[in-house]
Parts: C-alpha cells; structure tokens; sequence
C-alpha cells in the first residue's frame, strides 16, 4: 500500500542527500527538488491543492534549516518528510467505533449506525467487518438491509449476516428504507440487541431525490452515528462526496474502503489529508478481517517503514 508514494518520498530524500555530499543546500536547490515532489505527486493521483499543502509544508521545514554535508541527511530529510506528513494526518484525527459503541450503550440501547454512501463503494461488506469486529467484542448485532433498491442487495447482506454469525433483517424490494429502518430498530429493542447496523442504497450525492429519501431514513431512524463509506480510489471526488452526504444528512464519522486497490497511493493519500472529519477505519481486502483501526500512526508506518 502506498508504493509509489513511499518510492517518491524516499527519492526525495536520496535526491538532497546526494546534492548536499558536495555543496550546502541553498534556497534555489530546495525550489527545484520541491517542485519535482510536486509534479511526481500530482502525477501519482494525488489532488493538485493536497500535493501543494504536502510540498510546502516540507518546503518551509527546509528552508529553515542549513543542511550541510557530514550530517546523516538522508535520515535527517526523511524525518522532515514525515513529520511534516504526521502534522496534516494529526489535524484530522481517528474515531475509536467500539469505544462510541460502549458509551452510547451506558445510556441507550440499541446503538443505530447508519451507513451510506454513493455506489459500490463497499457500504455492504464494510458493515460485514464492522459486524464481525462488534461481534468478536461480545456485541449482540443486527443488520438491517434498508438497501430495497439494487437487485440482489437484500440477499447480499443477509449472507454477510449467515457467515458472519450475526441477525439480519430485511424488506420487500420497492419498499420504503424509511420503514424497514424503523422495523429493524424495533425489532432490535424487542429482542435486547446492542447494535444495529443499517445499509442503505448507493446514491449519488447530487441525486436530490435520492439523498431527500436519505435524509428519511435519518429522520425516522434517528442514528447515534451516521458513517460515511468513502472509496480510497476516487481521490479528490471523495472529498466532493462527503460534501454532498455532509450538507444533506451530516456525517459523523468515515470509513475509507480499497486503500489496498490504489495501487500508486496518491488517490488515498488525498482523501486522508482532505477529508476533515474523523476516521474510523481503513478497508484494505475483502476478507472480514480486512477492515483495520485508523491512526495517523498506521498510515505513516505504511508511508515510511
Ligand atoms: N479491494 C477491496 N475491495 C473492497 C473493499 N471493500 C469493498 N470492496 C469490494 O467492493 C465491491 C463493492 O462492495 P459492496 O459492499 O457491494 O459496495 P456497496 O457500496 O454496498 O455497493 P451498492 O450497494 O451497490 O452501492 C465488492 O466487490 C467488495 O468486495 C476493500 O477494502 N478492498
Ligand atoms: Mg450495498
């Protein structure tokens, strides 16, 4: 994960370190080797505004240091980088999911987590890994397929349900997620369940009607959390996205899915420094277990170690 990304980084760092073997780092070299970052960033997908926020970040660290030879420079630029990285992934902050799960819970039962998001960016399996971590932490969970849209959406998460070994229901097909959402909770409180796990349909966030009949379902299901699923690989529209889902419904809380699919890194860079709103996990397989907990600290240990 993040290949091309770390390979540019480290490039970097050799680039200024071979230069400074023979002459002091003066402002012009700094120009040029922060311009090239630059350019390799964009060109490895990360947003033109995120690429400008990273170069001149670590362009004002080393302007304001004389790096000479004789030092280690190469460690000495690479701690530059990543700090200057560590200081944008720290402004944005991470949401610890089980810890909300168990201080709602001391007050209301059920917890209600709605998922949205627009299509296939993975709200269906993710609440499968996110039932399956519930579970695994001694959580009695419900999932509730309010998805009365997409052909096949129903039987998809109630096989996510079998396999994952938690309950599950549904609806009719053309009936309104609204109501399904209120028959799960329902049902839920009947039957002493911790969490319920709501899936509703892909929307584009500039369908209007689409994102009215969500705002619905948030009216009438009134979610502790409402959980964003934002695609790793569609970068800088992530962002456009959370926009759209922010003004219609608001959103607590994002999952950013496929991080292991963007093969060059610079699309999910971009959405982890321009996303603005805490993230709970990072997605990276399809495997249950490959949903893992978001710290700044996991990105920069796949960024730089
Ligand atoms: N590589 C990878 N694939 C993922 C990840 N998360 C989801 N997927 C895949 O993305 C595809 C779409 O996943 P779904 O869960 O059906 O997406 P959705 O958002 O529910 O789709 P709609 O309900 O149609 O809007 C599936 O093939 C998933 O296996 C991930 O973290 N990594
Ligand atoms: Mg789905």
């Amino acid at each position: 994960m993040f290949g091309k990304i770390k390979k540019i980084f480290q490039d970097f760092a050799q680039q200024i370190s071979n230069t400074v073997l023979y002459k002091t780092l003066d402002e012009k070299d700094v120009d040029t080797y922060c311009n090239n970052l630059f350019m390799q960033l964009v060109e490895s997908d990360v947003a033109y505004e995120v690429a400008e926020k990273i170069v001149n970040n670590i362009r004002q660290q080393l302007l304001g240091k004389k790096v000479r030879r004789g030092e280690d420079v190469k460690s000495y630029i690479d701690k530059i980088v990543e700090e200057s990285l560590e200081n944008m992934l720290k402004s944005i902050g991470s949401f610890n999911l089980i810890d909300f799960v168990k201080t709602t819970l001391s007050k209301e039962r059920p917890v209600k987590i709605m998922f949205m998001g627009i299509n296939g960016v993975g709200k269906t399996t993710t609440i499968a890994k996110v039932a399956n971590i519930l579970k695994n932490n001694g959580l009695r969970v419900l999932m509730v397929a309010a998805d009365t849209f997409r052909a096949g959406a129903q039987e998809q998460l109630q096989r996510h349900a079998e396999r994952v070994g938690v309950a599950f229901i549904g609806g009719r097909y053309g009936a309104d997620p609204a109501a399904i959402a209120y028959d799960g909770i329902v049902y839920a409180q009947k039957n002493g369940f911790d969490v319920v796990l709501i899936d509703t349909a892909g929307r584009m966030h500039i369908d209007v009607d689409l994102m009215n009949e969500l705002r619905k379902v948030a009216k009438v299901a009134r979610p502790h959390l409402k959980l964003l699923v934002l695609d790793a690989l569609t970068g800088n529209d992530a962002l456009e996205q959370l926009r759209g889902f922010e003004e219609a419904v608001g959103v607590d809380t994002v999952i950013l899915t496929k991080v292991d699919a963007d093969a060059n890194g610079g699309a999910a860079l971009t959405v982890l420094i321009g996303v603005g709103k805490p993230i709970a996990y990072l997605g990276v397989g399809q495997r249950y277990t490959d949903l893992i907990d978001y710290n700044p600290g996991v990105v920069l240990k796949m960024l730089f170690k």
